[in-house]
């Protein structure tokens, strides 16, 4: 394989993501101060090595309403010297784009929660103006990349917000080369065809030259959704329309291995790690990390978390469930539904559970820097996620047993299950009468049979890095050549 630092010059490359790497903090009217997007963690470490690797420039929203003249170039200006170009979407666009279409319509539909019901007289009448809302806010992003565009430049397009951009750029320019990556999973075609607006927004990623998924499932399911509802031609390499080839491929995202491994050394790490130990008394730590999603499967977790109590009194006083859960989206209704959900049973099982001095559950809403989730993450872990493009979380945890060989108990509807599956425990997550049987099973498991499941794991998690999904996908992206069903 031919990585971007053995060719000549680097080459030019435009990363387009919904949000930008970094977020902005307005302080005064014409000074920004800019932090690293929670929730964007993904892209952190793909963003130090493509810029490192390509001549990058990022496109994005930076998270802020920004009306006037003289704050939005004050922005531009500050985000330049982060090869950052933002585009500017007031606060009816996001909410009609991002809140309304993106996260309340495709992303349920995505991770098989199904359309919005319940009021499905208001959602008919709201979704055309949402998915106006989505096309325009996507015309949006296009325009900015149009403008920072030179020939040879490759484009790559992040997720579920901007299904309909490869279609825009294409419109500008056909001879751009341009790659569209899903981080979501791409639902079975039964699940697309409820969709209204389905064969627009398959035909415009279709207009990418190269389509990326983290697992060879989510690619099938997509060639299939264009099979069946556009009556197009899925080969071993894509998809065919008049002629016209779209690449099809699976590319599984890492994470950059190295930097947990080597914060877990650290003197800090270690005192964080000790203070733990120290706070928790001795008791099994079983470890849930996740943002507030109902995709994670928070509530259903701690339900078998209470299951495995019931049935297991000799565990009572010596285990505890750590759940560190970071809010997101916290304007919509749903997610304060969760929240209070969550907090609700939480309260009956500590009530239940609980003694004088412990209480069984200990759930924190919020998110945690860097050093403290590497020390958090040397316990057991719990990954229970009803459906989820990958999951990072898993893979983060598994860099950082190299001591203690945690058990890592998964959802067989992570994605991360196809890679990490052989030294995971697989649990389905609805079935909460098997996680707890899981938790009891990971809880005794012995030594040996630890340290065989942790090396499988981490042998891949070292090897499969972000930085080396980026490389892929990025230099696949300026092949015009067809890629095995692999994408390597
Ligand atoms: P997410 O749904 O955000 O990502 P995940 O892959 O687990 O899910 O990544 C979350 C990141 O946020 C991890 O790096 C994790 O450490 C961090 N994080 C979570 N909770 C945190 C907390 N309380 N404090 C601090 N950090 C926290 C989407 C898809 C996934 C896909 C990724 C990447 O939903 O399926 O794996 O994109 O493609």
């Amino acid at each position: 394989r031919v990585f971007a630092d053995e060719r000549p010059s680097k080459q030019r490359l435009l990363v387009v993501a919904n949000r930008l790497p970094v977020s902005a903090v307005r302080e005064g009217v014409d000074s920004y101060h800019l932090e690293i997007s929670v929730g964007g963690l993904f892209l952190s470490d793909s963003y130090i090595y493509c810029v490192k690797e390509f001549d990058t420039r990022w496109i994005g929203w930076a998270g802020v309403n920004v009306p006037d003249d003289v704050g939005q170039k004050a922005l531009t200006k500050a985000l330049a010297e982060m090869r950052c170009i933002p585009v500017f979407l007031d606060e009816e666009i996001v909410n009609q784009y991002y809140n309304g279409y993106c996260n309340n319509i495709l992303w349920p539909l995505f991770h098989y929660l199904g359309l919005p019901q319940e009021d499905r007289l208001a959602t008919t009448r709201t979704f055309q103006s949402q998915f106006d809302a989505y096309k325009k806010a996507n015309q949006m992003f296009a325009d900015v990349v149009n403008k920072q565009y030179e020939e040879g430049d490759v484009v790559w397009c992040h997720d579920y917000h901007l299904m309909f951009l490869p279609k825009c750029l294409k419109e500008y320019n056909d001879q751009m080369k341009v790659g569209w990556f899903l981080h979501t999973p791409f639902p079975s075609s039964e699940i697309h065809r409820t969709l209204p607006s389905r064969s627009e927004l398959l035909r415009s990623v279709l207009a990418a030259d190269l389509v990326g998924f983290h697992t060879y499932d989510y690619a099938r399911h997509f060639v299939s959704a264009c099979t069946r509802i556009l009556g197009l031609e899925g080969t071993p390499e894509g998809v065919e329309d008049q002629g016209k080839l779209t690449r099809v491929a699976a590319f599984p995202i890492g994470i950059d291995s190295e930097r947990f491994i080597q914060a877990l050394e650290l003197p800090e790490v270690q005192a964080r790690m000790k203070e733990l130990k120290e706070r928790f008394g001795g008791r099994k730590v079983m470890l849930g990390v996740d943002r507030l999603d109902m995709i994670k499967g928070i509530p259903q977790k701690i339900l078998a978390f209470e299951k495995f109590l019931e049935e297991n009194s000799h565990w009572h006083d010596k285990v505890v469930l750590l759940q560190i859960a970071v809010p997101t989206r916290t304007d919509v209704p749903e997610y304060q539904k969760l929240t209070s959900q969550v907090h609700e049973i939480v309260g009956r099982i500590n009530g239940r559970f609980g003694t004088l001095t412990a209480v069984p559950i200990h759930h924190l809403d919020r998110s945690l820097d860097f050093h403290a989730l590497c020390a958090l993450y040397a316990v057991t872990a719990l990954v229970t996620s009803l459906r989820d493009g990958m999951n990072l979380v898993s893979y983060e945890f598994v860099a950082c047993q190299a001591s203690k060989k945690g058990v890592l108990i998964l959802s067989e509807f992570a994605g991360a299950a196809q890679s990490l599956g052989a030294g995971a425990i697989l649990v389905n997550p609805w079935n909460i009468t098997e996680v707890a049987a899981s938790i009891g099973y990971a809880l005794d498991m012995p030594a040996d049979e630890r340290e065989k499941r942790h090396q499988f794991n981490f042998r891949h998690v070292k090897a499969h890095t972000s930085q080396e999904w980026a490389a892929t996908f990025g230099f696949n992206a300026t092949l015009t050549e067809p890629l095995d069903a692999l994408g390597r």
